[in-house]
């Protein structure tokens, strides 16, 4: 009969389950040295952030040591990552950043 212990049952999902990737947190490091109109410039090109965003983070890692650029998929974080470090490298300064887990 119909029911239950008869095995019949409401299909709930006709599509197979894809994985979600997992998220990975870009994280810009202060130090002593780099201007703050370049971390701000920096966060306006590589995480388009407005003026206003960009530098409301910059001040945040100014302050506290560490801030949150965005999250990405590893690839696209780890790609933000170099841009920031090659391009603060062409410029001479020491300004750092790095990803980790979200
Ligand atoms: N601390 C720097 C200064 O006083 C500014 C700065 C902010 C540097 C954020 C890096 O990620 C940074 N010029």
């Amino acid at each position: 009969g119909a029911g239950r212990g008869t095995g019949v049952g409401v299909a709930t999902r006709t599509k197979p389950k894809t994985q979600k990737p997992s998220l990975y947190k870009v994280l810009m490091l202060n130090d002593d040295y780099t201007p703050m109109e370049f971390v701000v410039h920096c966060l306006q090109r590589f995480f388009r952030m407005s003026v206003e965003d960009a530098t409301r983070v910059m001040l945040h890692v100014h302050q506290r040591g560490v801030g949150v650029c965005g999250v990405f998929t590893y690839e696209v974080a780890e790609t933000k990552v170099n841009q920031v470090i090659d391009f603060a490298r062409e410029h001479q300064h020491p300004l750092q950043c790095t990803m980790e887990k979200d």
